[in-house]
C-alpha cells in the first residue's frame, strides 16, 4: 500500500506544505499538501522535482576520518578526543561550529546548547549571518526583539506590495504566485519592484524602480521626509508608541533633502520618484517585503531600518494588510534564530549581554558556564581560523567554501586548520574537502524535526523514507560528542519531540509577555502530539495550543525597554570597494529560479538543470559592446581576489555597469566559476553580513581556440580542459567544454577521457583536422555510452536528438552515422532550453509556437502548450520570449 505523508519543503522559507507518497516499489512522488496555510496545495518547479533529488548518488553514507570509513563508536570518540584536548590546551575560545538554517530547529538548538552553555565560548554561527542577519539587526534596533510582524494573508490584504530587493519570482515562487493571484483577484492592488536590474519579478511590477545598486535608504530616507512633509504623519502612533523620529527625520533630510537629490542619487527619474512616494503616502494598507538587494550591503541594516522607519511614521504596522516583511531565505532561518543560533544572540530570543538572561538560560540548562561576550561572525569566525586562533571547527550543513565571501580565502584558512570535522549528506563538496572527519548526517525525507518559515510559522519536517548506510540526525551527533565530552546528564534527549519540549519550555521560562518568542502551550506535548502537530504560528502561550491570529504589535507595545519602537536615524553610506578603472563594473550576485545555493540537490535533477545549465554573467548589450563580448560567448570576471570563467548572457534589462552572475556554481560543477572567489569579505557593521551584491569586477572575453561538449552515463573526473560546466540530463551527465590550447591528438585525448578502465570498447569516430572538428561515441552493448563533439567556434550541434539516443536503449545503423555527420537522422530539432520545468516545454519549442500560432498573451501559451499553467514560475520568461518574438515580427 502506498503511504502519504505530510511534511515540509526543505528549499526556502515560504515553508510550503508537501505531501510526499511513496508507493509498494519504493517509488516517491510529492504534490503541494491542499491543507497547508503557507501554499494551499502549490508548489513551485523546485518543491514540485523533489523526488528527482532524492536518490543515493553521490551520497555520504558512513562516518571518515581522513577520508576512510570507520564505525561511529570511532569517529566520535576520536572527534571528541581531538575537541577534548584543543579545549584543554587552548580553551573554549579555540573551538567553533558553524552551523546552518537548513538544520531543524532540534539541530540548531543542539548545537547552541553544547557550544553556549558547555563548551562555554559564543562560537557558533550560521551561515545565516550571510542571509538574515541585517534583518535580525535591523528588527532589534527598531523593535527591541527580533520580530517579524507579519503573516502571508498580509499579502492579499494589502493595496501596495514593495518589492525592495526581493526577486520573489524566482526565490519565492509560491509567494509572489499568492501575489499574482491577489492582483488578479484585487485589480487595485498595486505592486512596485526596487531591484536595479528587470527580474522576473517585474513581470507583475506597476512600477520598477531600477536603482542604482545601494542606494535604498536614500530613497527610503527621501520617503521619511516626504511623507512627514505631506502630513502623514500618523501623530498618535508616533507620540504613543514610539521614540527617535526627531533625529532620524534630521539625518533623512540631509542625505535626501528632496526628491530632486534622491532622484539623482539613485540614478532614478523624478517622475518614477515622486510616482512612488505619492503611492505610498495614499495607500494606508503597504506591505514593504524585503530581502537580500537590502540585506547583503555593508549597510544593510541601516538600509533596512530607513524603510521601517517610513512604516513607524505611519503608524503602519500591526494592522491586517501591512507591515514591514522580511522574506526569509532559507527553510529554518526564523527557527535558527528562535534557539539563538547566532554568535550574539543567547537562546529563545534572549540575549547574550543581559545578566537577567544569562541567568535564566544558565539556570534552565543547568549549565557550568555561560559566556558574557558575543562569539566571532561568520567572516570574523573564519579569520580567526585563517589567525589560527581558532583551532577546530565543526561545520554543518553548509557548503562555506562555495558561499562564503572571499572564498578563495576562506579555503585557505581550512586548508591550514588543525582540525575541521563536517556533517553533511553529500560525500564530496568544496568543503568536504577540508575535512579531517566526515559525518553522514540524514537529510530531507529521513530525518525528524521542524523549521519555521517567513510567518513564524512552525511546521514538521517527517520521514517517509529509510536511512541509508550509517547516517544519522545532526542532533544525534552533537548529542554524542557532547556526552563523550562529559555532558551527559544535558543531553539525555530520546528523540526530536524531547528537544523541542525543552526548546518551548526555555522560551516560556521566565517569559510572562515579556518576550516575544514564547511557545509555552508547547511546552508538555506527547511524542504522539509532536508527530501530529499542525503548522502553527508563535507565539503560543500557555495555555492555548494554537497561536494562529496573534498580531504582533496589535497593541503599539514593542519589545524596547520602555516599550516603544525606535526610528534609527541613517545616514550616508558607500559601499566597501568603488570600481575603477581597473575594475569598472559592479558585480551583482543572486539566485536564478531552478538552483538551490551550491546545487548539491538541485544539481541531481535533469528537469531542474535544463533550465540553465551553465555559469553565466548576465551583462547589458552596451557594457557588452564596449569589451567586445558577444551573447554566449566565454567571459572572464576578475575582481581584486580572483577571476572565474562562465558564458555571457546579453540582457537589456541588465543595469549598465552591472553584471550579475549566480551564487550557485562551484568546483563540482564547473572548472572555475565559484563566484565567491572574487566577493569581499566587506560586511556590515551592526550585524556582520557581508556584501554580496556589491564588487567591482572587469569582465573580458576568454578566448578558445575549441568549444565542445560531451554527453556520458557516468560522471567523469574533469581535469582536462580549460573550461568545463556540468549539468544533469535524464539518465546522463552532460558537459559542456572548451580550451584555449588545441591538443596534438584529440582520439588520444577523447579516448582517455572515456575510455579509461574499459578495456574492450566499441568506438565509433569522426575527424576533420583541418577543420578542427571531431566527433566521437562510445558504444556499449549496443547503447550509446557517450559521445563527445569538438568544433573551432561555439556553434556546436544541437544536444536534444542525441539525449534522446541515450535514452532511446539500443543504437540504431543511421544513428551511427548522424552521430559522425553531426546531424540528427529524422531532422528533430532542439527543444532548447527548458522554460517550463514542470512540463518541460523548452525555449525553441515556445518560440516556434508562438510565432506560427500567433500567440500573444502567456494563458494562450498556456492553452497551446501547458506551458506555466502549473505552478506558474515561468509565466515571466514566457512573456519576455512572447515580447521578443513579436518584437522580431515587426
Ligand atoms: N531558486 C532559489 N530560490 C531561493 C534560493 C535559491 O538558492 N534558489 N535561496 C533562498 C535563500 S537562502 C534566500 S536568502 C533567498 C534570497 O532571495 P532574494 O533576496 O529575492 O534573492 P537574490 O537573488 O539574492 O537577490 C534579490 C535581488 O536583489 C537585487 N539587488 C542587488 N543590489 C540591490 C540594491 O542595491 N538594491 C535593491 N533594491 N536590490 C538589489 C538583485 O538584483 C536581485 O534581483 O532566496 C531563497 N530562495
Ligand atoms: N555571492 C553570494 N554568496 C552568497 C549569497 C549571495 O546572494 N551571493 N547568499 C548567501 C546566503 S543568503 C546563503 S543562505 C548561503 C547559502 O550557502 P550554503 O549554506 O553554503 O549552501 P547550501 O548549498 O544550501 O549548503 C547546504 C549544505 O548542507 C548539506 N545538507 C543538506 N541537508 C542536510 C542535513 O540535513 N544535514 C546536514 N548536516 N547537511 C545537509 C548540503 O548537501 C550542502 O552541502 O550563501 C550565501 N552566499
Ligand atoms: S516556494 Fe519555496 S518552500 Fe515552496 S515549494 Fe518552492 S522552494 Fe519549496
Ligand atoms: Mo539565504
Amino acid at each position: 500500500m502506498a503511504v502519504e505523508v505530510q511534511t515540509t519543503c526543505p528549499y526556502c522559507g515560504v515553508g510550503c506544505g508537501v505531501l510526499a507518497t511513496i508507493d509498494e516499489a519504493g517509488n516517491v512522488s510529492v504534490k503541494g499538501d491542499p491543507a497547508h496555510p503557507a501554499n494551499l496545495g502549490r508548489l513551485c518547479s523546485k518543491g514540485a522535482a523533489l523526488a528527482d533529488t532524492i536518490g543515493m548518488e553521490g551520497r555520504l553514507l558512513y562516518p571518515e576520518i581522513a577520508g576512510t570509513a570507520h564505525g561511529w563508536d570511532n569517529a566520535l570518540d576520536y572527534t571528541a578526543q581531538r575537541f577534548r584536548e584543543i579545549l584543554d590546551t587552548h580553551g573554549p575560545e579555540a573551538i567553533a561550529f558553524y552551523v546552518s538554517g537548513q538544520l531543524t530547529t532540534e539541530d540548531y538548538y543542539a548545537a547552541n546548547k553544547l557550544m553556549k552553555g558547555f563548551i562555554g565560548s559564543a562560537n557558533i554561527d550560521t551561515n545565516s549571518r550571510l542571509c538574515m542577519s541585517s534583518a535580525v539587526a535591523a528588527h532589534k534596533r527598531a523593535f527591541g526583539s527580533d520580530t517579524v510582524p507579519c503573516s502571508y494573508t498580509d499579502l492579499e490584504r494589502a493595496k501596495l506590495i514593495v518589492l525592495a530587493g526581493s526577486n520573489a519570482a524566482w526565490c519565492h515562487p509560491v509567494l509572489f504566485q499568492r501575489i499574482v493571484r491577489a492582483k488578479k483577484d484585487n485589480p487595485d492592488l498595486m505592486v512596485v519592484v526596487i531591484d536595479p536590474r528587470v527580474t522576473p519579478s517585474c513581470d507583475i511590477a506597476d512600477l520598477h524602480l531600477a536603482i542604482r545598486p545601494g542606494t535604498d535608504h536614500v530613497l527610503f530616507n527621501g520617503l521619511l521626509v516626504h511623507l512627514d512633509e505631506s502630513d502623514e504623519r500618523n501623530a498618535l502612533f508616533v507620540a504613543n508608541f514610539t521614540e527617535g523620529l526627531d533625529k532620524a527625520l534630521a539625518a533623512a533630510r540631509e542625505t535626501a533633502g528632496s526628491v530632486a537629490k534622491v532622484a539623482e542619487a539613485c540614478d532614478l527619474p523624478t517622475e518614477q520618484v515622486e510616482a512612488f512616494y505619492r503611492l505610498f503616502a495614499r495607500t494606508e494598507r503597504v506591505v514593504s517585503v524585503f530581502s537580500q538587494g537590502m540585506n547583503q550591503w555593508s549597510f544593510g541594516t541601516d538600509k533596512i531600518n530607513s524603510l521601517i522607519n517610513c512604516h513607524l511614521l505611519t503608524g503602519r504596522i500591526g494592522r491586517p494588510g501591512m507591515g514591514p516583511f522580511s522574506f526569509t531565505g532559507q527553510p529554518n532561518a526564523m527557527g535558527g534564530r528562535e534557539v539563538g543560533g547566532l554568535a550574539n544572540q543567547l537562546a529563545a530570543h534572549m540575549e547574550l549581554d543581559d545578566p537577567e538572561h544569562r541567568r535564566i538560560v544558565q539556570a534552565f540548562w543547568q549549565a557550568p558556564t555561560l559566556p558574557e561576550k558575543p562569539g566571532l561572525k561568520a567572516v570574523e569566525l573564519f579569520e580567526a581560523i585563517e589567525a589560527g586562533k581558532v583551532k577546530a571547527v565543526w561545520i554543518m550543513a553548509t557548503n562555506p567554501a562555495v558561499s562564503l565571501p572571499d572564498a578563495g580565502r576562506m579555503r585557505r584558512a581550512l586548508e591550514s586548520c588543525e582540525f575541521v570535522v563536517v556533517s553533511d549528506c553529500v560525500r564530496d563538496t568544496d568543503t568536504t574537502r577540508y575535512a579531517h572527519v566526515r559525518f553522514p548526517a540524514q537529510t530531507w525525507g529521513e530525518r525528524e524535526g521542524t523549521v519555521t518559515n517567513s510567518e513564524r510559522r512552525i511546521s514538521r519536517q517527517r520521514a517517509f523514507l529509510p536511512t541509508p548506510g550509517q547516517a544519522r540526525p545532526d542532533w544525534w551527533m552533537v548529542q554524542q560528542i557532547a556526552r563523550r565530552l562529559g555532558f551527559e546528564d544535558a543531553f539525555a534527549w530520546r528523540n526530536a519531540a524531547d528537544i523541542f519540549r525543552e526548546h518551548a519550555a526555555l522560551s516560556a521560562a521566565e517569559n510572562d509577555g515579556s518576550r516575544d518568542f514564547d511557545l509555552g502551550g508547547l511546552r508538555a506535548i506527547t511524542d504522539a502530539e509532536y508527530d501530529a502537530l499542525r503548522p502553527v504560528q508563535w507565539p503560543v502561550r500557555e495555555g492555548r495550543s494554537n497561536g494562529d491570529g496573534t498580531r504582533l504589535f496589535e497593541d503599539g507595545r514593542f519589545f524596547t525597554p520602555g516599550g516603544r519602537a525606535r526610528f534609527v536615524a541613517v545616514g550616508a553610506h558607500a559601499p566597501a570597494e568603488t570600481p575603477d578603472a581597473e575594475y569598472p563594473l559592479v558585480l551583482n550576485t543572486g539566485r536564478i529560479r531552478d538552483q538551490w545555493h551550491t546545487m548539491t540537490r538541485t544539481g541531481k535533477s535533469a528537469r531542474l538543470s535544463g533550465h540553465i545549465i551553465e555559469p553565466f554573467a548576465e551583462l547589458h548589450p552596451d557594457d557588452a559592446a564596449a569589451a567586445a563580448i558577444a551573447d554566449g560567448d566565454l567571459v572572464e570576471v576578475v575582481s581584486r581576489r580572483g577571476a572565474i570563467v562562465v558564458r555571457a548572457r546579453l540582457h537589456e534589462g541588465q543595469r549598465r555597469g552591472s553584471v550579475f552572475v549566480p551564487m550557485h556554481w562551484n568546483d563540482q560543477f564547473a572548472a572555475c566559476a565559484a563566484v565567491d572567489t572574487l566577493t569581499a569579505a566587506a560586511t556590515d557593521p551592526v550585524s556582520g553580513q557581508p556584501e554580496f551584491k556589491h564588487t567591482p569586477v572587469r569582465v573580458a572575453p576568454w578566448p578558445a581556440s575549441w568549444y565542445g561538449f560531451l554527453i556520458s552515463r557516468r560522471r567523469l573526473p574533469m581535469v582536462t580542459t580549460g573550461y568545463w560546466a556540468l549539468s544533469r540530463g535524464k539518465g546522463v551527465w552532460r558537459y559542456e567544454l572548451a580550451g584555449r590550447e588545441l591538443p596534438d591528438d584529440w582520439a588520444r585525448c577523447a579516448r582517455e577521457l572515456l575510455c579509461q578502465h574499459a578495456e574492450q570498447v566499441e568506438w565509433i569516430e569522426y575527424h576533420d583536422k583541418g577543420q578542427h572538428r571531431y566527433r566521437a561515441a562510445r558504444i556499449e552493448n549496443g547503447r550509446l555510452e557517450s559521445v563527445i563533439f569538438i568544433g573551432p567556434d561555439p556553434k556546436l550541434p544541437e544536444r536534444d536528438w542525441l539525449l534522446k539516443l541515450f535514452a532511446d536503449g539500443q543504437l540504431a545503423e543511421r544513428d551511427r552515422m548522424a552521430i559522425l555527420t553531426g546531424k540528427p537522422a529524422t531532422g528533430q530539432h532542439d527543444v532548447g532550453p527548458i522554460v517550463c520545468a514542470c512540463f518541460g516545454v523548452g525555449r525553441n519549442v515556445l518560440v516556434n509556437t508562438i510565432r506560427e500560432q500567433h500567440l500573444t498573451t502567456p494563458e494562450a501559451v498556456g492553452e497551446v502548450l501547458r506551458a506555466g499553467t502549473n505552478c506558474g514560475s515561468c509565466v515571466p520568461e514566457i512573456r519576455e520570449i512572447i515580447a521578443e518574438v513579436l518584437g522580431d515580427a515587426e
